[in-house]
């Protein structure tokens, strides 16, 4: 079987699966939609998923839309180097953390780079400046889980990297691209460089971005233009 993704340039829930396969060594075809282009809207793409969201993930007849169900999947398929614990106690505790992301890590990131990335953004941020109480906490307890590891460096749960790690990554990495966008650069969030205040997110990032093959999973076009994200978070 070949496993074919659908998914698209800047997408967190794309990029999870990305960083999976990368993890597990899989092959992979990609098909790179374009939200701009509307091509998630395709009635191909509609097809396989009504929603017209990426990840879409075909593997021989199965075809996975959502991209948690798709690491589900993948780790259940190929169960080589799991990606959702070793034991039946670390299994619970990454969902834990996959849940708590999905709950209320997302939704502090969004609040603040969701308008920093797309706008609307009104002059001093006020909408901004009012959600970072309610981020700086989902860093804080980031923080404090990872200084609980052995090392001190993460990962969230257990001794090796799971599905856990990854969605907290690509949301972590979202918030960096758009605390380092021109239009933040007034607000003083308080967020960038990271490492000032919360240090080991940046030393637990630092074992993701050591994935061999990871430069190729980051969102292409984050590298472009003027300001392209920082593509690592020392
Ligand atoms: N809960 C879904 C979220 C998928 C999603 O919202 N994808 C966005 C990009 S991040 C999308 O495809 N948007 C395209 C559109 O709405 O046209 C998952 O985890 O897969």
């Amino acid at each position: 079987m070949s496993i074919e993704l659908y998914w698209g340039s800047g997408s967190t829930p794309a990029w999870r699966v990305i960083l999976a396969l990368t993890l597990k060594g899989l092959p992979w075809t990609s098909h790179l939609l374009s939200f701009a282009a509307r091509e998630t809207r395709s009635p191909e793409f509609l097809a396989i998923n009504p929603r017209g969201k990426v990840p879409t993930l075909q593997d021989g007849d199965v075809v996975v839309n959502e991209s948690i169900a798709i690491l589900a999947y993948l780790d259940r398929a190929y169960p080589h180097r799991p990606l959702f614990g070793a034991t039946p106690a670390e299994a619970a505790q990454v969902w834990r953390f996959v849940l708590e992301y999905e709950s209320h890590g997302h939704p502090a990131i969004s609040a603040v780079s969701r308008p920093l990335l797309f706008g609307p953004l009104e002059p001093g941020g006020d909408a901004v400046r009012q959600a970072l109480p309610a981020l700086y906490a989902e860093l804080d307890l980031l923080a404090d889980r990872i200084s609980r590891s052995p090392d001190g460096a993460g990962p969230l749960v257990g001794t090796s990297l799971s599905a856990a790690d990854l969605v907290w990554f690509c949301g972590i990495q979202q918030l960096v691209r758009a605390a380092t966008r021109p239009a933040a650069a007034t607000l003083d969030l308080g967020i960038w460089p990271l490492g000032d205040r919360w240090p080991a997110i940046v030393a637990w990032a630092g074992q993701i971005e050591a994935i061999a093959g990871y430069d190729a999973t980051r969102p292409p076009h984050w590298a472009d233009g003027e300001h392209p994200a920082p593509s690592r978070l020392r």
